[in-house]
């Protein structure tokens, strides 16, 4: 995942679109938000501009090109500079709200809570924030998209020092809820602290880079910087709502991101488990302390033992306060996997509960067709499941906080081409199918949706070959071109819900 994992097109996109299901274009409530979603260092560029300092991943980019394609976030899709252009384009798109990052080391150089402000940093925000309010579009802010200041990762180890980590970003979200809180109704915390703590620390391949091989220790890292992360979100929750929520009326959670798994052998009784399990290690990992004030799941427990951190009492405690306050659960979905029981113990660096993961079952069927990235194929009915799975355990309304995929071989295709992403269009019409049955056939609550993304941008170890915008962005001279999916988001969403609001629905259906 992440690495330069293209697929290109060995088929037609005609062949690849025939294997995938018709979309039913189900109804959805009509107050139900589409938008769309964005992060900092995968669009902003600007790099050294007024004032920035530089993140990890400024720092990881520079010194790992082999890792990043040989790429960088330096000048990205260039948003710091071509904001209203950008504005204009969201504008048009009909979007109801606009997920976005803050660069944390635009705001604070250094980062941590005696460094100074730069004023600048702000007003790029401000003016982001007033464009999308002065368009009718609600922002939804997340505090952390991986891009922390690298001199606190200098400074104590960054997430590694938990005390220290939380301390700076408590003060950091203090500042963005002081300065950007009267018109942001919606914020989150962290973006996929699974990721951060297993491709960041176990692989590798994320910023700051640590594994085995840079000679670090990959079996207690990850459940240290996952702790971190916890508490530092907890501890921001507590701070919204103990000095602003009172007067600005927004809501805070985090985002979580997961695939489904399928037992590999769907008789094994053991395959079964392992499906839960794999699932307790993705989600319940930071989903149980957060949303439900629990410890880690006793699946975690039980394997890791003292490589998994405890809480202390007062810690205990916060999160039993702040679970409450967490009034919405924030989902990045993108495909699943099968699931299979191992039969030798555990090793020290397993972070998966022992499971194996796979593409194809045990009757030799695949999960689902491949979209233009290895690790991404089309599973929209395990969606449905996970949305499930997730109301079941935690009882909070959804937000899709990121979903879409790269067309099969999209990368190499001339524009116009590329701008006909029917296989996108498709993927998108299968996934809103499938909260649109979550919702009216399961009774789950799904509140929101944004795709991933925007436009296509700076996929991380895989660089700017991986696209995933529903806005075609041309690298060498930043031209953005929409896709069809772009118009079709707007179409579909508007004809679902007014479906419903037209009283056209019975039993969900059309
Ligand atoms: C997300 N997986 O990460 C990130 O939040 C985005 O920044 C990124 O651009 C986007 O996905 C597309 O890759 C992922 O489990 C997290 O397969 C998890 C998975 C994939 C991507």
């Amino acid at each position: 995942m992440f690495e330069s994992n293209e697929v290109r097109a060995s088929t037609s996109t005609k062949t690849a679109l025939d294997v995938l299901d018709p979309v039913k274009e189900l109804p959805l409530p009509p107050d139900f938000l589409w938008g769309v979603a964005t992060a900092s260092y995968q669009v902003e560029g600007g790099a050294e501009q007024d004032g920035k300092g530089p993140s990890i991943w400024d720092d990881f980019s520079h010194r790992n090109p082999s890792v990043t394609s040989g790429e960088d976030g330096d000048v990205a899709c260039d948003h710091y500079n071509r904001l209203e252009e950008d504005l204009a384009l969201l504008a048009s798109y009909g979007v109801d709200v606009y997920r976005f990052s803050i660069c944390w080391s635009r705001l604070i150089p250094l980062g941590g809570r005696n460094d100074p402000i730069n004023e600048k940093g702000i007003a790029f925000y401000n003016n982001l924030i007033d464009g999308l309010l002065a368009r009718g579009i609600r922002p939804a802010v997340t505090l952390y998209h991986w891009d922390l200041p690298l001199e606190l990762q200098k400074r104590y180890g960054g997430m590694l020092n938990t005390a220290e980590f939380q301390a700076d970003f408590e003060h950091y979200a203090r500042l963005c809820f002081s300065r950007f809180g009267d018109r942001v109704t919606q914020w989150i915390t962290f973006n996929e602290p699974y990721i951060t703590a297993l491709f960041g620390f176990h692989s590798g391949i994320l910023a700051p880079g640590h594994s085995t091989k840079t000679g670090h220790d990959s079996t207690t890292e990850p459940w240290r910087v996952g702790h971190s992360q916890i508490l530092a979100h907890a501890a921001a929750v507590q701070t919204y709502v103990t000095d602003f929520q009172p007067s600005q009326k927004g809501a805070i959670s985090i985002v979580l991101n997961s695939d489904f798994y399928e037992p590999y052998d769907a008789n094994s009784e053991a395959d079964k488990e392992a499906c839960q399990r794999r699932l307790e290690f993705y989600v319940g990992w930071f989903g149980d302390p957060i949303y439900l004030g629990a410890d880690y799941p006793a699946s975690m427990r039980k394997q890791l033992g003292s490589r998994l951190p405890q809480f202390s009492d007062a810690e205990k405690d916060l999160l039993k306060m702040t679970a409450p306050h967490n009034t919405f659960y924030g989902m990045n979905h993108y495909t699943s996997q099968f699931a299979r029981a191992r039969i030798d113990p555990p090793s020290e660096d397993d972070h998966t509960g022992n499971v194996e993961e796979l593409t194809t079952n045990s009757e030799g069927v695949e999960i689902g067709p491949l979209s233009g990235v290895s690790w991404l194929r089309v599973t929209h009915r395990q969606f449905r499941k996970l949305l499930n799975w997730a109301w079941n355990r935690y009882q909070r309304p959804i937000y899709i906080t990121e979903n879409g995929c790269p067309c099969p071989g999209e990368n190499s295709m001339t524009l116009d081409q590329a701008v006909d992403d029917q296989f996108r269009i498709r993927y998108f019409g299968l996934y809103i199918d499938a909260i649109s049955q979550a919702i009216n056939e399961d009774g789950v609550k799904v509140a929101g949706y944004y795709a991933w993304s925007f436009m296509d941008n700076f996929e991380w170890a895989a660089g700017y070959t991986i696209r995933f915008g529903i806005t075609h962005v041309d690298f060498p001279t930043g031209t953005r071109t929409p896709k069809k999916s772009a118009a079709y988001l707007k179409e579909t969403f508007e004809r679902r819900r007014a479906a419903a609001a037209n009283g056209k629905v019975k039993n969900g259906k059309l």
